[in-house]
């Protein structure tokens, strides 16, 4: 017999309240997306054919509301009281203290422990196992009625999960929006030119106090129970951690990073696990709540003035904190980008004393609408650098000073430059500027480039600040007696190092114009420049024009090629390293496609390149690319993961190479074809 649509609609609720907890709550869904979206379209189907038969506690009735024109205010049955806190060790180890000495006992107690969430606190009301209503702390006695809002969380439940539950069951926790949510909505706005929320706990604030709740049902927000308000109707277990397990069992989150602990010392060591853990958790937590798990010895402790005896908060250090900006400086990075820094008046925030900043370019500034000598707001979370994450603008001084892009380079004089398009503004110095001279040093020795052996990051560091090298040039003028000077440097490495150097003289035409650093010029690029003009006479000569006519090169690349190229003082040093005795071999421009007439396969994935440039290198060179090995193949260029094509080219005698081949092939393809 057909099922009534009564209870085809009965078994599509419970069918979808037990996947919607599988894939919110559980994080295990068993059924795919477009199966739920059948399941949930049929009780849309239903519920508008048989009007009568829908609930407030529908699956359907999450997707926010018509717009509030302001929030009820709800008295709490059951006042949402605060916690106490603790700053430090000695402040939990007097809580505790406290607890045994009223409890006249000095047995260790059980605590049940938990992530402090930075969120906000709410209270939801189910009777008879239905979501009724929800409110949020507000002063403690009265909230505001957030119920709409709430309702468009997954992963609250609009009806109650299995039996048990009493009649009237108020359940307490924390709404929160997840880290990975914050930096997609913020990302959002960024490109929408809309204002980003400072942090997760705004942005979660922000969208549970929407009068609108349609916003709130786009915003990812998320919550875990932690305990109860008003309960009638219904007995309870004897403790705080299985009542947490009955709620999760209900289908309320609860942390899954909460635990008992017997003692102080337990305690301790689940601060210090979860202070470590902090950073890596998806949601910001600003301490731990340990409670009493006993109700009876929590009944017996009681309450002073609005906060339990049984319960205490230890926060972890603050992650956000005011100070004074002092200043801004410029910094010139490794591709000569300009990085405003704060420079603050000194804080302690996240654990440490911080006096810089990021501001990371002149946009952030614009959207910040900071001044120096503004009141900040600075958050250092984990390991991330310290970043101004707002301004309090009421404590402008008169005398705060506006941020400008310095039009020269502070490090060497040169202009600075801003890409209309690019947030970033740049020093167009070159291989003049000494900030950027380290990295341009580290990239012309790295070994895709000059392959200097040795000649590392710290060695660099060292030869630049002694000022034994200021100039890529300079490198092939050091002396043995310069390096065997230098700290942690024997005689014997100096001299492996200039032996390194001196072997770097002979290279190839595309190493040499890769290790330059032209913005933009990586291996391929330099590659096809040389392989188009064949020697670096006919580069240096190259118009927009000309340059635009290699394939691998377009508009962007041929204005920083000229940029570069059109420097004088680049053209000096690269006049200066050719004088010193680096030399290449020719190429034959006229018989630059030798791989003309080759049938090469490449197969597996590649590292330093994709297929697809791969390919277009090599078509480049006149090799012909195939998607399949066979008899008339010349060469296999496998990666890791190569399947049949490689096992043919096994069974069938196809010289096979690695992607080190490749790249022996793509520098000198003739010195390869003639190994091979
Ligand atoms: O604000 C709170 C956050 C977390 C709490 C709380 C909590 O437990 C994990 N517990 C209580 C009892 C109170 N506030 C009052």
């Amino acid at each position: 017999m057909a099922a009534s649509p009564s209870n085809e609609i009965d078994a599509l609720k419970s069918a979808i309240r037990e996947h919607n907890h599988r894939y919110y709550v559980l994080d295990e869904p068993s059924i795919t997306d477009s199966e739920y979206d059948r399941l949930f379209q049929r009780l849309q189907a239903l519920e508008a054919q048989y009007p009568e038969l829908k609930t407030p506690d529908s699956p359907t009735q999450r997707v926010g509301a018509a717009p509030l024109s302001a929030f009820a205010q709800v008295r709490h049955s059951v006042p949402m009281l605060s916690l106490d806190n603790a700053f430090a060790e000695d402040d939990f180890v007097a809580f505790d203290r406290r607890a045994h000495e009223r409890l006249k006992s000095d047995a260790p107690l059980q605590y049940a422990c938990e992530p402090k969430l930075d969120g906000i606190a709410v209270s939801l009301r189910y009777e008879h196992g239905v979501l009724v209503s929800a409110a949020t702390r507000g002063d403690g006695t009265t909230g505001e009625d957030i119920t709409v809002n709430v309702r468009t969380i997954p992963s609250v439940p609009l009806a109650l999960m299995g039996k048990g539950w009493p009649a009237v069951l108020e359940v307490r926790g924390e709404v929160f929006m997840p880290k990975a949510g914050f930096e997609a909505l913020n990302a959002k706005a960024r490109q929408n030119g809309d204002k980003v929320f400072v942090n997760p706990r705004n942005a979660a604030a922000g969208s549970l106090r929407q009068l609108d709740s349609r916003i709130t049902a786009q915003r990812p927000l998320d919550w875990y129970a932690y305990g109860l308000g008003s309960i009638e109707g219904g007995t309870l277990p004897d403790t705080h951690s299985e009542v947490m397990q009955a709620l999760r069992g209900w289908g309320c989150p609860v942390n899954p990073e909460a635990v008992v602990a017997n003692g102080l010392e337990d305690c301790h060591r689940y601060y210090q696990r979860m202070q470590e853990r902090r950073a890596q958790l998806p949601y910001d937590i600003d301490g731990l709540v340990f409670k009493v798990n006993r109700f009876d010895l929590q009944e017996r402790l009681g309450f002073v003035s609005r906060a339990p005896r049984w319960a205490i908060a230890w926060k972890f250090p603050a992650q956000e904190e005011m100070t004074r900006l002092l200043d801004v400086e410029f910094q010139v990075g490794r591709t000569g980008a300009l990085t405003p820094v704060a420079r603050l008046e000194p804080v302690f925030v996240g654990g440490v004393t911080i006096s810089n900043a990021t501001l990371h370019n002149m946009d952030e500034i614009g959207r910040l609408g900071l001044c120096c000598g503004d009141t900040v707001i600075v958050r250092r979370a984990g390991d991330v650098i310290p970043q101004v994450v707002s301004v309090v603008t009421e404590r402008r001084p008169a005398d705060a000073r506006a941020i400008v892009l310095p039009a020269y380079c502070p490090v060497c004089g040169s202009p600075v430059e801003r890409d209309p398009e690019q947030a970033v503004a740049r020093c167009m110095g070159g291989l003049v500027c000494a900030a950027q001279q380290k990295e341009a040093i580290k990239h012309f020795a790295a070994r895709r480039a000059m392959d200097i052996e040795g000649l590392g990051s710290k060695l660099v560091d060292q030869l630049v600040d002694a000022g034994l090298v200021r100039h890529l040039p300079d490198l092939y003028r050091l002396q043995l007696q310069d390096l065997a000077e230098l700290d942690r440097m024997g005689e014997k490495s100096a001299l492996n190092v200039l032996q390194a150097i001196e072997a770097s003289k002979a290279t190839t035409l595309p190493r040499f114009l890769f290790a330059l650093g032209i913005r933009e010029v990586g291996e391929a690029t330099a590659r096809a420049l040389a392989h188009h003009f064949g020697s670096l006479e006919a580069l240096l000569a190259a118009d927009e024009q000309r340059l635009q006519a290699v394939p691998d090169v377009g508009p962007v690349v041929a204005s920083h090629l000229l940029a570069f190229l059109n420097d004088e003082r680049n053209r000096l040093i690269i006049k200066d390293l050719v004088d010193s005795g680096i030399h290449w071999p020719a190429i034959e421009v006229a018989a630059s496609k030798p791989l003309d007439g080759k049938t090469l396969v490449l197969t597996g994935t590649l590292e330093s390149m994709t297929r697809d440039e791969a390919k277009e290198q090599l078509q480049g060179l006149g090799a012909k690319v195939s998607g399949s090995v066979s008899a008339k193949t010349d060469l296999v260029i496998a990666g890791p993961g190569a399947g049949s094509k490689l096992a043919k080219a096994e069974a069938l005698a196809v010289p096979v190479v690695d992607e080190k081949g490749l790249q022996d092939l793509l520098a000198d393809p003739a010195a390869f074809l003639a190994r091979l």
